[in-house]
């Protein structure tokens, strides 16, 4: 039939061929619903469970549905958690290495400054036939400078080259240290020869040494002792004499003419004793006192003062008797923060 209409459009116009097409693709379109109409028919006819079944399945894949959408959220928590972490550990060492290098700057301007200073000391020495004795010496030649100094070696007086640590500012300056403490990694747990040679480092905690000691005291000296707690309150004692005497005599101490705001006195004590370490007991006393305060001191039995103790940090600075004491200001148990022991000839000038 489809055949004969379509002879018949041949010798019609081209509207009639349009229909012709139209009615084929109709059937054509027709053809696949007849086929599923037959499958499905076929389907039905295996009877009801398939409709459990089908709703099963339905179930079974919203459930996996379900679970995969849970996963994937659950995993793109996991993921923000993560990525905010690494976020926050970037922008600590960020503030960390820009600390670092605030630092390392610091130390790099000390270290310039120590060398200009050094430098400048060499050269006072190579132009002047006096020589330089102490930080004294270098303060009346115009180094006004706190830092750290190298007092060279003088054939006359038969000392030794030495680097010292001069305060040039505390009360007029001029002053050389001999021991300070402000760091506390270096152990001042030390026997009679470390004590006897100095240790530590002049840029951080150190003993200068009593050989040292007692050299520069040959000439009429001062003491000063500057200290700091851990509110950050300091205080100061000053002796106007100041002596150690020789080794042969164990470097027993001689001070006299106390003033300051230290809250006593809390070396008069040791005033008239002789050096002890824990390797020689030299104290006034049945118990070896450096054994049991741990330092190199002029022990008495024991001590008012104990300024080559223990160095105790916050938190564990009130615990100990064993600490960096001055019991005229904060007792028996107290270890001070900061210790600096200094001296300089009596006869010093302060220049404005
Ligand atoms: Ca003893």
């Amino acid at each position: 039939m489809l055949k004969k209409l379509c002879r018949h459009t041949i010798c019609l116009g081209l509207s009639l061929v349009l229909f012709c097409l139209d009615t084929a693709s109709t059937q054509i379109a027709k053809a696949p619903k007849k086929r599923t109409g037959t499958q499905s028919e076929g389907s039905l006819a295996n009877g009801g469970c398939c409709e459990d079944m089908r709703m099963l399945k339905i179930q079974v894949a919203n459930l996996t549905s379900l679970l995969g959408e849970l996963s994937r959220k659950h995993e793109s928590d996991w993921i923000n958690i993560h990525l905010k972490s690494m976020e926050l550990e970037n922008s600590k060492k960020v503030h960390e290495d820009r600390l670092l290098e605030a630092e390392s700057k610091i130390s790099e301007m000390n270290g310039r400054l120590e060398i200009m200073q050094l430098q400048a000391a060499q050269t006072v020495t190579q132009t002047t036939a006096d020589a330089i004795y102490d930080c004294s010496t270098l303060y009346k030649r115009n180094y006004k400078i706190s830092g750290v100094y190298k007092l060279p070696k003088d054939e006359f007086l038969g000392t030794p080259d030495l680097e010292v640590h001069c305060d040039m500012e505390t009360n007029g300056g001029g002053w050389t240290l001999i021991q300070r403490r402000k760091i506390g990694l270096t152990s001042f747990n030390r026997d009679w020869k470390q004590y006897k040679e100095g240790f530590g480092t002049i840029r951080g905690d150190f003993w200068l040494g009593n050989e040292n000691i007692f050299r520069l005291t040959r000439q009429p000296s001062v003491l000063r002792i500057d200290l700091e707690d851990w509110e950050g309150e300091t205080r100061y004692a000053e002796y106007g004499f100041f002596t150690i005497s020789n080794e042969r005599n164990n470097y027993k101490l001689f001070i006299s003419n106390y003033s300051g705001n230290a809250g006593g006195d809390s070396l008069r004590y040791h005033n008239n004793t002789n050096f002890s370490t824990k390797n020689k007991d030299n104290d006034k006393c049945v118990d070896d006192c450096a054994q049991l305060r741990k330092g190199g001191y002029w022990y008495n039995c024991c001590t008012d003062s104990n300024l080559n103790g223990v160095f105790y940090r916050y938190g564990e600075h009130a615990k100990s008797t064993d600490g960096i004491t001055w019991y005229g200001w904060h007792g028996s148990s107290y270890s001070l923060k900061r210790v600096e022991m200094k001296m300089r000839p009596q006869n010093f000038v302060a220049q404005n």
